[in-house]
């Protein structure tokens, strides 16, 4: 088909390469024109009728006001909260994204942050490349099987978390916006009153405004000094200041953070601690995971130009 019959698609972040691969295969594809090539993006704007998102990517209520012809939003990932629903809804505007296919990963990725900071991997892969082992032992670690785990937001992912948790004897407990019915777990009704009565605090709940700065230095001071803070959900959620605080401060034992609330951009403090474990927002990036989202993605968009129902419209 030659490109100019084709469905013109706005990419709104740089997206996996196999998911490129697909939507070149099918679809007149527009990088990430809008914010590179504002010429160019003038003239195709008024015929894209599709934005491929990722989970951090923003649309914007005035980038959505610039595609008259916009049909629909795919996001390449389960946060939605870049994406101004509202702005799409008003317009009629479809958004889909791709949710449980990267549950099994993200838990994953969460207990091993769990395990590396409080086993002290990082830091031991060190002490043996560095040879320091030779002069001496590194310090003692903390212990995981039987500790108390507090998980921000039970939902898909967060029941995966637990589920893993229970299989190292941990204890485990749960704040979330409404006690979940079918969830065997304590419910405690704040992240703060969860953090007082955990060992490791596991942050997965939905970014966005309400979740915005939810763990803040009152929470962090709950967690106390010797509680660590995992972060597998947005930058957003925890205040990034109040915990360079309390890792400087010595007011929480150390933490393990997957997400940035200015990614890719990390704040030089947090690099500095020997007590952080640090990772590029790859809660999802395996082969197999990405293969499953791009499958789900570009399913979307498939089905809404087929005219058959969306895979996995937003709730
Ligand atoms: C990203 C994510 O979408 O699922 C999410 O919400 O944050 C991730 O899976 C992924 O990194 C693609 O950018």
């Amino acid at each position: 088909m030659a490109d100019s019959e084709r469905i013109e698609v706005l990419t709104a972040a740089r997206l996996w390469p196999r998911m490129m691969e697909m939507l070149h295969g099918a679809y007149a594809v527009h990088d990430r024109t809008h914010q590179g090539d504002p010429a160019a993006f003038a003239k195709v704007a008024p015929r894209i009728r599709a934005i491929a998102a990722s989970g951090e990517s923003k649309i914007t209520r005035e980038l959505i006001a610039q595609l008259p012809k916009l049909e629909i939003v795919s996001v390449f990932g389960v946060g939605y909260d870049g994406v101004d629903v509202a702005a799409a809804r008003e317009r009629g505007i479809a958004v889909t994204h791709t949710p449980n296919v990267l549950n099994d990963e993200v838990a994953d990725l969460a207990l091993a942050l769990v395990l590396a900071v409080s086993r002290r991997l990082v830091e031991a892969d060190r002490h043996v490349r560095s040879g320091a082992w030779a002069k001496g032992p590194m310090p003692l670690a903390r212990k995981v099987s039987g500790a108390r785990m507090g998980i921000v937001g039970l939902g898909r992912i967060g029941m995966a978390i637990a589920r893993r948790a229970e299989a190292f004897d941990m204890s485990i407990a749960y704040t979330s916006r409404n006690p979940k019915p079918d969830a065997p777990y304590p419910y405690f009704p704040s992240a703060e009153a969860l953090a007082r009565e955990v060992d490791f605090l596991v942050v997965i709940t939905p970014g966005g405004a309400a979740t915005r700065k939810l763990i803040d230095a009152k929470v962090l001071a709950a967690l106390g000094k010797k509680g660590y803070l995992v972060n597998v959900a947005r930058g957003s959620v925890v205040d990034e200041q109040a915990l360079i605080a309390a890792l400087r401060d010595g007011t929480i034992a150390g933490a393990g953070l997957d997400v940035f609330e200015d990614e890719p951009n990390v704040p030089s403090e947090l690099l500095a601690f020997d007590n952080v474990v640090l990772t590029p927002h790859v809660g999802s990036a395996t082969w197999e995971t990405r293969q499953a989202m791009t499958d789900l993605a570009f399913g979307n968009l498939e089905a809404h130009f087929a005219r058959r129902p969306l895979l996995s419209p937003v709730p």
